[in-house]
């Protein structure tokens, strides 16, 4: 029995896995392999989940042996079809032509493209590959989809960004919850049972122009649910703090001591008074100023239980992403919420590792230990850690929607190795990604089974996947726990860790290339001495002893108690140059896109319970996949009697970009001036070969949420197509 967590989102629920099915031969006397074995996952007690799991953990354990597992090597051949060849000489080919593109036009043709549920030992390991080994400044990863926005505000105000800078625990007794664009009800299934405190006080808010599962947590007197014109969660946030000042419910002294920048924010939400908000957002001002009442209330100032601010993807994956997470802190700040036990403001991470993924390197500006590129002070330490010249390591780099837009142009990367994503069915904009995966000249794609991103590669390498490898993962409460090994790998496949070290070798890459994990992790943690993400106190061993270890978690001195990571940020002050939080001044500008004539309703994605992300690995699990075997499109009913059209009726959707297909789900659960589709799935009905690639100008994030769209019933017979792709 091996304690471990599940493979997908940041929640990394604790799990038992029971490895099966070994022995020496089976029933008929066939000798056993690793193909043969397997493990049952059972849910194991932790403070994040407490036993429980979701449908996607209990299945996971299916994806390990998932019939199409990618097991060996595969090239593309003149007859354009993948072939399987052998690991060393598949190297030496790929080592070949990456020398050989990078001596044509230098080496920032070849680009890296990574993935936040990589363990961080990986995230690391990419990153140096990409910078000493290729030598490339072109290193960006899904988690500019992700966690960008949120992250790009909480550096900016509170100086450090720790998804939840305080552990999930303290939100049971949290006397109100502002949850704004965030569905754990399916997204975090365990997490729900943290909102009970909140909700018993009747204090839990969700803002969503959905009614979601995680709104109907609400019902009952739970708490409120406020349904904003899509887009328009900034508006809301701005006269919610408008309410405070307007009716003197802020923490003044708090604010004094605490703050800068009030007097500027203060000016910014003057003009935002409820009749005014409700004009732009829907939302009535009365339920505006109940809200902001609510939440003052259950604040510390007021002697109540203490609130909780906290973000999603809803409000994040949008072209004011940083400007509304800005706006949602800036709130917390003045009921001085921050830095205060029982209180707080967090951003949900939402991969797996994509807190840890963030902090070592594999994002375009930033080095290990979350230090950013371009200061030369970080160049030096890291560079002293990889032993190279600090003066050799790349700069910044394109952030990952510019980074695929660039792919194959005229001086763009001419090669992208994938480690960890699956672009095609998850970026914006995804026809005009997969027109720049086929320009390349080297597409290399890094994967467990074969995605939709596979399937255009040139070189395919089978990897490792969590139950087959040890790591360590950083949760959505900065907590770093460890991921073990119950099963080895099927034959032929390898952990990522070799095949860099492999080609680094071969690259004549300076600097030294561990395999081993907790080797790795040692060099990783040497790199982030005195960064914001300090790791330098722990080790695989440690952790092995101890899983409540926040970060930052610095060395202690020789004959020192070892420091014990700090659960709770910003308690004494904030990592900024006055110790000050900043209340930073913003506004309404409204989605990238206006609705129109001719695409006269807003399109909004998001997710559903069975399927993660991409589909890649979910839409492997026959469970999983019998319960949401294909796309939809949730429908209001006056929008379905308007466009003359009933229950599983075929829709075109159609934007800008590209017009996708699904059959329509009649819900009051959507506005009537909004469709909802889930992102998970291929062909026709991607949606996000219809979603737009602008992008939040500070952190790059594009507008997943919010388009304009028009919608009719299909003209064509065109159905989802066929829901697995074969290499
Ligand atoms: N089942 C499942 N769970 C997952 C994942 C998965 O793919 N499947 N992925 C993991 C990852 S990587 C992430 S990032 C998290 C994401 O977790 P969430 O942020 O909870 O997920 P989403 O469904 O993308 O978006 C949340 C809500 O935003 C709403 N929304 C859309 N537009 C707007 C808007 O303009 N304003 C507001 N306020 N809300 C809006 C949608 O209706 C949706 O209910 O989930 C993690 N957990
Ligand atoms: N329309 C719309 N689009 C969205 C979103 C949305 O809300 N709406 N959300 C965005 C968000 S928040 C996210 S996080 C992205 C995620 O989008 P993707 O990057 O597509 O995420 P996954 O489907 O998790 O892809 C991970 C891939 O890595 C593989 N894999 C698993 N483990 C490993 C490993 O250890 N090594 C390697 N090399 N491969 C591995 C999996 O099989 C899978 O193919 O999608 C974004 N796209
Ligand atoms: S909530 Fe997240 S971590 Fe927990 S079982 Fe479900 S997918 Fe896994
Ligand atoms: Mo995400």
């Amino acid at each position: 029995m091996v304690d471990s967590h599940c493979p997908y989102c940041a929640l990394q629920c604790a799990m038992t896995m029971e490895p099966v099915g070994l022995g020496t031969a089976d029933l008929e006397g066939r000798p056993r392999t690793a193909s043969h074995q397997r493990i049952e996952v059972e849910g194991r007690d932790f403070p994040t989940n407490r036993g429980g799991m979701c449908r996607k953990g209990w299945t996971s354990a299916e994806v390990l042996r998932a019939p199409d597992r990618l097991t060996t090597p595969l090239v593309r051949g003149s007859d354009g079809e993948l072939h399987p060849m052998g690991w060393d000489e598949v190297l030496d080919l790929l080592a070949d032509r990456l020398r050989s593109i990078a001596a044509e036009h230098g080496p920032d043709a070849v680009a890296v493209f990574g993935g936040g549920g990589l363990t961080n030992e990986k995230a690391y390991q990419l990153g140096k590959f990409a910078r000493i080994a290729l030598r490339t400044k072109h290193i960006d990863y899904n988690g500019r989809f992700c966690m960008a926005s949120a992250a790009a505000a909480s550096n900016r105000s509170l100086g450090m960004d720790r998804g939840m800078p305080f552990p999930i625990t303290d939100l049971d007794t949290s006397g109100a919850i502002l949850l704004l664009g965030s569905n754990v009800a399916e997204t975090m299934p365990p997490f729900v049972g943290h909102l009970a405190g909140a909700r018993a006080a009747g204090g839990l808010v969700v803002v969503d122009p959905r009614r979601s599962a995680t709104a109907d947590l609400t019902d009952d007197g739970q708490g409120v649910h406020l349904q904003p014109v899509p887009g328009t969660d900034l508006v809301v946030l701005q006269a919610l703090l408008h309410v405070v000042l307007a009716e003197s419910l802020a923490d003044e002294a708090y604010l004094a001591e605490r703050t800068s920048g009030l007097d500027n924010v203060a000016r910014s939400v003057a003009a935002w008074w409820p009749e005014r908000a409700e004009q732009v957002c829907g939302v009535p001002a009365d339920d505006l100023r109940a809200t902001a009442r609510l939440l003052a209330a259950a604040s510390p100032a007021r002697g109540g239980a203490g609130v909780h601010v906290l973000t999603g993807r809803g409000v994040e994956q949008s072209t004011q992403g940083t400007a509304t997470v800005t706006a949602a802190i800036n709130l917390a700040l003045a009921l001085g919420l921050v830095g205060r036990e029982g209180s707080g403001y967090g951003a949900l991470t939402g991969q797996g590792n994509g807190q840890g993924g963030r902090e070592h390197g594999q994002k375009a500006d930033q080095l290990p230990g979350y230090r950013m590129i371009a200061d030369p002070a970080a160049r030096e330490h890291v560079a002293a850690v990889w032993g190279v010249d600090a003066d050799d390591l790349p700069g910044p780099g394109l952030p990952a929607v510019e980074l695929l837009r660039s792919l194959g142009t005229p001086g763009g990367p001419r090669a992208l190795l994938v480690h960890g994503a699956n672009p095609v069915v998850s970026a914006p904009r995804a026809d005009a990604v997969a027109d720049r995966l086929r320009a390349l000249d080297l597409l290399v794609v890094c994967d467990v089974v074969p995605s939709e991103t596979v399937a255009l590669a040139d070189v395919v390498l089978p990897v490792t996947q969590w139950a087959e490898e040890e790591g360590t993962m950083t949760n959505l409460e900065g907590r770093i726990i460890r991921r073990r090994k119950a099963i080895d790998p099927p034959d032929g496949v390898v952990s990522e860790l070799w095949v860099w070290a492999q080609l680094a070798a071969r690259l004549d890459a300076p600097g030294t290339w561990s395999t081993v994990p907790s080797e790795v992790f040692d060099e990783l943690a040497r790199a982030s001495v005195g960064g914001r993400a300090d790791y330098s106190g722990l080790s695989h061993a440690r952790l092995d002893r101890e899983s409540d270890l926040h970060w930052p978690c610095p060395a202690s001195g020789e004959g020192e108690a070892p420091h014990p990571g700090t659960p709770r940020a910003f308690l004494e002050d904030f990592p900024t140059p006055d110790g000050r939080a900043r209340l930073v001044p913003v506004d309404h500008v409204g989605p990238a896109e206006d609705l129109r004539r001719d695409a006269p309703l807003f399109l909004i994605t998001g997710r559903v319970l069975e399927h993660y992300q991409s589909g890649a690995q979910t839409r492997r699990v026959a469970a999983l996949l019998a319960a949401q075997p294909t796309p939809f499109v949730e429908v209001h009913p006056l929008l379905a009697h308007r466009l003359g059209i009933e229950e599983g009726d075929q829709l075109d959707l159609r934007t800008a970009r590209a017009t996708v297909s699904a059959p329509a789900r009649i819900t009051d659960r959507v506005r009537p001036d909004t469709v909802f589709m889930p992102f998970h799935f291929a062909g026709a009905g991607s949606v996000n070969r219809a979603t737009n690639d602008a992008v939040d100008p500070i952190s790059s994030m594009p507008e997943f949420k919010v388009c304009a769209v028009d919608v009719a019933a299909s003209t064509t017979d065109l159905v989802p197509e066929p829901l697995e792709v074969s290499a």
